[in-house]
């Protein structure tokens, strides 16, 4: 298995090649997911853990009091500890549609995000929609080509066709939001292997301490999503930041860094060191 650092100097996608570059240079493949609704609380949490991330997660349309002045500061904190943003948008709907909502709007994703993800229930159109925007500014697209939910539809060949369309335009898409590899997924037989292609596996649905939250997530941990599984990157949300109405900076702090090392270690050992 080859290392992140490698992968980041022979990778085509510039997206790819900055998250993985920020990984090998930081040696934490955690991003942060932060679903918290108050500004302040959304810029304290990432301040806490922007320096033991490599990517940090949002949903800027849960937040109640959003402005520009939000995003001027969340860029400000990816330069200050040095992290990528991943806007979690999940686009669904058709080219048109996703390239405005993808630049325009309130939020104006494109211009600040690194990286963003679609589901791919549309078809082909919605990554020519979403790359009409992002490619010219050197962004990233991941496709959902599974989900950690229980019960979840995007299984079997829906993951195939999803991966197909994920080949076909590695230009745009670095990878996915899946809960394993996906070398080799919906390859043809007698079709070309999967030994050109490097996407990005990017895993939700991980906790140390629970296994679900009683509204349909299931938790895996560290070891099970990047030994077991072969992903590449754990996104840990309410396992680090806990109670948003009970902010404890310290323990935030504390849990961060607990994740950051599980993640590394899991790593170590899916290369052999
Ligand atoms: P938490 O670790 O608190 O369960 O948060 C998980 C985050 O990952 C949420 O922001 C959710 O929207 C996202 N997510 C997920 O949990 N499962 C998926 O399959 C895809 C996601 O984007």
């Amino acid at each position: 298995m080859r290392t992140y650092g490698h992968r980041a100097n022979n990778h085509p996608n510039a997206a790819a090649r900055q998250l993985l570059e920020t990984i090998d240079r930081k040696k934490t493949n955690l991003c942060v997911s932060v679903d918290v609704t108050r500004k302040a609380d959304f810029l304290a949490i990432i301040d806490l853990v922007g320096p033991f991330s490599c990517l940090v997660k949002t949903h800027v349309d849960i937040i109640e009091d959003f402005d520009h002045d939000l995003i001027e500061q969340l860029q400000a904190l990816s330069k200050k500890h040095d992290f990528l943003i991943f806007e979690d948008r999940k686009f669904a709907d058709i080219g048109n549609t996703v390239s405005l909502q993808y630049s325009s709007g309130v939020h104006k994703i494109a211009s600040w995000s690194h990286i963003t993800n679609a589901h791919p229930v549309p078809g082909p159109s919605i990554i020519t929609g979403l790359a009409s925007v992002g490619k010219p500014l050197g962004r990233g697209l991941l496709l959902l080509a599974e989900m950690s939910t229980k019960g979840s539809l995007a299984v079997g060949s829906y993951t195939e066709e999803a991966v197909r369309m994920a080949r076909a335009n590695k230009d745009f898409v670095m990878g996915f939001i899946a809960q394993r590899r996906m070398d080799g997924v919906g390859v043809q037989e007698g079709g070309n292997s999967a030994e050109e292609e490097d996407f990005l596996i990017l895993t939700p649905g991980v906790g140390l301490d629970v296994r679900g939250d009683g509204m349909g997530q299931q938790y895996r941990t560290p070891r099970e999503v990047i030994v077991e599984s072969g992903c590449d990157v754990i996104i840990v949300g309410r396992g680090i930041y806990g109670n948003p109405k009970a902010l404890d900076a310290d323990n935030v702090r504390r849990q961060a860094e607990r994740y950051m090392k599980e993640g590394w270690k899991a790593y170590l050992e899916r290369i052999g060191e």
